[in-house]
């Protein structure tokens, strides 16, 4: 039996033995030279899934979408997003720090913005006013539920802003997951953006690594940036490897995570004082309000510890769950036993 069943990410997940065995067999190079045969590999593989000329492997989702924004803009900038994406919350305050940018938010419907919206966040040009640079879309959309991007929307949004000279930049952390909920290949998500992130160490279960993927003039800027903010790594071969491996093992299973995610949805939809609407869990992520349950989240976080559940308390009555590959579906089944006995 496992120790804990845990929900609070897609980030938790450990290597499994044949990923480990990828890794350990790995040929490696000194990366900042360009001579990790794994990188190269992993680089050029990552362009062609996104219909991108190049890519860059960094650290983190948080690395890769910062050396993105940072890439695109001058100080002074501003960048256009929805008021909950990662980017502009939970990313240290990064754009104002490192590039210098301010976030114009905009508040979307579960993350998702319409084209219209963005038209009127645009600001005139007048020197009293910054300059709207950038516009950074998240699929799927993390705070907004997991939520898929429909890529029509994308598509609108991009043409709008390449219509006012502006750039856009796709937080694809779980772009996997998007396509794997629809069908739509990663490629034709990616056209509608100038700059894509990807994570391999989420639902994919890598336990390292992003890439910004884009034209090869701005990866070459990239590659600048990535050496400022101390992302240039040397034998990175090993965890390069993980991602390979991922990438060519894990990525239709993500669809055990959805349908893990749904029964989560209906069986807490069935709990009295839960509210959440099944219907709106798309990918593998849910969020749940427990106002009327008479505990805080912290409080039933405390509880369900005890019952050797991990979750993730969002707000005062706000609860994020999240499945992945080292969640079953008879952890699911346990964790909705735990919520009925800790909520009843
Ligand atoms: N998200 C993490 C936390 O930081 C909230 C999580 O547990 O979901 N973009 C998106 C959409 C993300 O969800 C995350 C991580 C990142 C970027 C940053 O990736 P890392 O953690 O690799 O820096």
């Amino acid at each position: 039996m496992k120790d804990f069943i845990d929900l609070r990410s897609d980030t938790v997940t450990k290597p499994t033995a044949a990923m480990r065995k990828a890794m350990a067999e790995a040929e490696v190079g000194d990366d900042v030279f360009g001579e990790d045969p794994s990188i190269n590999a992993l680089q050029e593989k990552m362009a062609k899934i996104l219909g991108k000329e190049a890519s860059i492997f960094v650290p983190t989702g948080t690395m890769a979408n910062q050396i993105a924004i940072k890439s695109h803009t001058q100080p002074g900038d501003e960048v256009i997003v929805e008021a909950s994406s990662h980017c502009c919350n939970f990313e240290a305050g990064a754009g104002g720090a490192l590039s210098g940018i301010q976030f114009y938010h905009l508040r979307g419907i579960r993350g998702i913005l319409e084209a219209t919206q963005i038209a009127e966040a645009i600001r005139p040009d007048d020197h009293h006013l910054p300059v709207s640079r950038l516009v950074c879309v998240e699929n799927t959309h993390n705070y907004g539920g997991g939520t898929i991007y429909p890529v029509e929307k994308m598509k609108a949004i991009y043409e709008l802003a390449k219509s006012r000279n502006l750039v856009v930049h796709l937080d694809g952390a779980r772009l996997w997951n998007a396509s794997v909920a629809t069908g739509i290949k990663p490629h034709e998500y990616a056209q509608w953006a100038d700059s894509v992130s990807v994570c391999l160490s989420k639902g994919l279960g890598a336990p390292v690594g992003s890439l910004v993927a884009g034209s090869r003039s701005y990866i070459d800027r990239a590659h600048r940036f990535r050496k400022m903010f101390g992302g240039g790594m040397r034998q990175a071969g090993i965890v390069a490897a993980a991602g390979i491996y991922a990438l060519d093992h894990h990525l239709e299973r993500l669809k055990e995570d959805h349908e893990n995610a749904k029964c989560l949805a209906y069986g807490l939809n069935r709990i009295k004082g839960v509210s959440i609407n099944p219907d709106e869990v798309e990918t593998n992520i849910l969020f749940f309000d427990v106002p009327q349950t008479g505990k805080t989240a912290f409080e039933i976080a405390e509880a369900m510890k005890k019952q050797r559940i991990l979750i993730h308390p969002s707000a005062k009555a706000r609860i994020r769950l999240v499945t992945h590959l080292d969640v079953h579906r008879e952890d699911i089944e346990i964790a909705l036993e735990a919520f009925r006995m800790v909520l009843g």
